[in-house]
């Protein structure tokens, strides 16, 4: 087992891995800009080091800083969290070269799945269903033409580099084509350096469900249910549930199998997410994540299975110990994105926490590094902290949330919390009946007018 970790992260993701090692018995490193020399990872490490100036690209991507950092502590093991350099896969191979492990997945399958056309050839060889479209890029407008013809419009241009919606164009008709697939690459040139696209079915009204899996790169893989994260604005989730609204059993247990045999035969290593749209009963791949997610505590409090723990043990070289039969889905999660921003435009709100009360009870968890008196910085996310509750059925958990988002005060600044207080009292949200365009259309309508 690892002796000391290295947390090359921030705010809540650093205090969930923190908690992890403690329970392993595993002495922990922080790190932090000076803009977070007040923050709670560093109060709760065992040992800090300031790696640089605010800017992330100076402080928490700042490769030969960590590597120091590792040197002067003698960190043998370095988490990267979520965001930051968690998918950098030269920054996977780097830590290799000088003997500190690298908390997540090959360096291989991190740049397979950051190639979204590799990532697709990756999972349709491996018998994942994926959305029709183009095999590999597309090179030229014939193609397209032709590609597009034998799947039917609408479609989408997307971006080989992509992710997050960046570079993604509609092409209603082969009118549309030309215009789509120029704008996409020059987009996609721009944002990522890299003008590779392809072409995929557009699925109009889907809901994005993702599946949790867990690996040992021995050739065990185990899968973890369903999240459904269909709940987004401008691609940023918003509200995350497990289990799916959309799904009944037999449809989990197959796309969850299917999912589980194809990281069994890729020998993937750790945490990771196959990300699905589904619509009309069928499940399309869309694209793999690499790393720990925001969203996990979901599936932790449906499966009574502690990711982060797994995840460390895994990369110390341990096989699997949980087979898929030890894996019971048990009621039902809901988590709520607390951001400092205003609730109705969504406007950024730094800035000092002047009284905090967080909710408490039976199936209540808060993910948060903020306490009363801190200042949130401007530099980084705006996550204030992640609200987790279970219940014994979905509507159980939303009773329960409707009372702790009640019980919940951030003063001082501007949170989400209103947004959430209205979503979970809506007919929709309580009916389990939304897809991705759904929250969006509803704040467009005037859904937070009143607040
Ligand atoms: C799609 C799609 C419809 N059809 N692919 C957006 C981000 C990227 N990771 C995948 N995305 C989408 N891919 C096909 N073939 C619609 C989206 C999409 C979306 C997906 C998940 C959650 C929210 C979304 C919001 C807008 C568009």
């Amino acid at each position: 087992m690892f002796e000391k970790i290295l947390i090359a992260n921030r705010g809540e993701i650093a205090l969930r891995i923190l908690r992890a090692a403690k329970e392993l018995g595993i002495a922990t490193v922080a790190v932090h800009s000076t803009a977070d020399a007040d923050a709670m990872h560093v109060k709760l490490a065992d040992e800090s080091v300031c790696i640089g100036p605010p800017t992330a690209r100076d402080s928490y991507l700042n490769i030969p800083a960590l590597l120091a950092a590792c040197e002067i502590t003698g960190a043998d093991a370095i988490h990267p969290g979520y965001g930051f350099l968690s998918e950098n896969a030269r920054f996977a191979e780097i830590l290799a070269e000088h003997n500190i492990a690298f908390i997540g997945p090959k360096a291989e399958h991190i740049r397979i799945m950051g190639d979204k056309i590799e990532a697709k050839r990756t999972a349709k060889r491996l018998g994942i269903p994926c959305v029709p479209g183009s095999e590999g890029g597309i090179t030229d407008d014939q193609e397209a033409i032709k590609v597009a013809r034998e799947i039917g419009f609408p479609v989408l241009v997307k971006a080989a580099a992509g992710g997050g919606g960046r570079g993604m164009k509609v092409a209603k008709t082969e009118a549309d084509l030309s215009h789509a697939l120029s704008t996409a690459r020059s987009e996609a040139k721009a944002a990522f350096g890299d003008d590779a696209v392809y072409l995929e079915k557009y699925l109009e009204k889907p809901r994005h469900i993702e599946i949790q899996v867990l690996g040992d790169g021995q050739g065990r893989a185990i899968h973890l249910g369903e999240r459904d994260c269909s709940l987004q604005r401008r691609h940023q989730k918003v509200w995350e549930e497990g289990p799916s609204p959309a799904l009944n059993i037999e449809q989990r247990l197959e796309i969850g199998e299917i999912v589980a045999k194809a990281m069994r035969e890729l020998k993937y290593i750790g945490v990771g997410t196959v990300e699905f749209l589904y619509e009309n009963g069928k499940f399309y791949f869309i694209e793999m994540n690499t790393r720990i997610q925001v969203e996990h505590p979901v599936t932790e409090m449906i499966t009574g299975i502690d990711l982060v723990n797994e995840q460390i043990k895994i990369a110390a070289g341990s096989p699997l110990t949980i087979e898929q039969s030890d894996v019971n889905l048990n009621g039902h999660a809901i988590e709520c994105r607390v951001n400092a921003e205003n609730p109705a435009n969504f406007r950024p709100s730094p800035g000092r926490i002047s009284y905090y009360h967080p909710p408490g009870g039976l199936g209540v968890r808060v993910d948060s590094a903020v306490y009363q008196g801190y200042s949130i910085p401007p530099h980084y996310d705006s996550l204030v902290g992640k609200l987790i509750v279970h219940g014994r059925n979905r509507n159980e958990a939303l009773m329960r949330l409707r009372r702790t988002l009640d019980e919940f005060i951030v003063d001082g600044i501007e949170t989400t919390l209103p947004l959430f207080r209205t979503l979970v009292r809506n007919a929709d949200i309580q009916n389990g009946i939304y897809d991705i365009h759904w929250l969006e259309k509803f704040l467009a309508t005037g859904g937070m007018d009143q607040e």
